[in-house]
């Protein structure tokens, strides 16, 4: 089984509340990689990159940090391992896909957000990069953004699939449809099913691709059950379906990383958002066969041992 290449993405310049700068050395304190380990998954922690001191505004620290992640996914990919971004605000989606885009053919991605984040600079409310990270990379905003990892879009429109919207503003969403991607709102999550519409979205994903990614923003999940999110949006996706779908995508060959985003851990409750955390790696990593153990006790047993 492909090793997992564990990366910190640790920005917080795209968001308003930076805090979430400070997600992934939290992570990695609370014992992350031991219970990756002893659920079975041969992950490590490769490096956590940083924003660097002296940067002129959130625009440059925001492209200095994609330039060196989308190094270090390209690199797993590269070398045939599977990786985890663990972040920081949303705007190290910039880096991360524009990385793994670089290695082998036409790649699909599965956007689960609250969020469309496909914000140009001019239709932005806040001026947030983490509301554009799906706009760059798709090729469109700031160009150096979008030149991340070579000029041009990343990803074609058809490949593109977005799940578990439920706020946005209408510029973002007509940029979406002129361009024609799929998106998959909250409410049809609930009529339909996550399972159906999750179908839905590995067939485009895997339709013509060589390979695809699942971006997890954790506001896509109900706050109740990922409290730690700068921005929180009721009425989500429940985090028990999500593990048990992300669960199918264990094993498959084409299936490049993840990316989990926004976890600020000065706003967690207890180990719930941690150990949320921990158990999307595990539904995505563990090998079928090793039962599968709640995160916060591990975590707790890691902090006081
Ligand atoms: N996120 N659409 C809002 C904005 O300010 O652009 C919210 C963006 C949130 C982004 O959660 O990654
Ligand atoms: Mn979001
Ligand atoms: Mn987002
Ligand atoms: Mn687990």
């Amino acid at each position: 089984m492909k090793s997992v290449s564990i990366i910190g993405a640790a920005s917080g310049w795209g968001a308003k509340d930076r805090r979430c700068e400070a997600g992934p050395e939290s992570l990695r304190q609370q014992g992350l990689v031991p219970h990756l380990r002893q659920q079975g998954v041969p992950a490590s922690w490769e490096l956590t990159v940083r924003p660097p001191a002296n940067h002129e505004n959130a625009l440059t620290a925001v492209q200095a940090l994609s330039m060196t992640l989308s190094q270090a996914t390209g690199n797993a990919v590269a070398k045939g391992e599977s990786f985890a971004v663990l972040g920081g605000d949303h705007s190290c989606a910039i880096g991360t896909w524009s990385g793994v885009s670089q290695v082998g053919g036409p790649l699909g991605l599965i956007w689960i957000d609250a969020h469309m984040d496909c914000h140009l600079p001019e239709t932005s409310p806040s001026g947030a990069l983490h509301g554009m990270p799906l706009a760059c990379l798709l090729g469109l905003g700031d160009p150096r953004l979008t030149a991340i990892g070579g000029q041009g879009p990343k990803f074609l429109p058809e490949h593109v699939v977005l799940i578990g919207i439920r706020s946005f503003e209408p510029e973002e969403y007509l940029l979406l449809q002129q361009l024609g991607v799929k998106v998959f709102f909250m409410d049809e999550v609930r009529r339909r099913g996550l399972k159906k519409v999750f179908q839905d979205a590995l067939e485009r994903v895997r339709n013509r691709t060589a390979g695809f990614g699942v971006s997890i923003d954790l506001d896509a999940i109900d706050p109740h059950e990922a409290p730690a999110v700068g921005t929180p949006v009721l009425g989500g996706i429940p985090k028990g379906e999500l593990i048990a779908l992300l669960r199918q995508i264990q094993g498959e060959p084409r299936f490049r990383g993840v990316e989990i985003a926004e976890y600020n851990p000065f706003l967690d409750k207890g180990y719930l958002t941690a150990g949320l955390i921990g158990e999307l790696l595990c539904s995505l990593f563990t090998p079928q066969r090793f039962a599968h153990e709640p995160y916060h006790r591990i975590g707790k047993s890691v902090l006081s041992a």
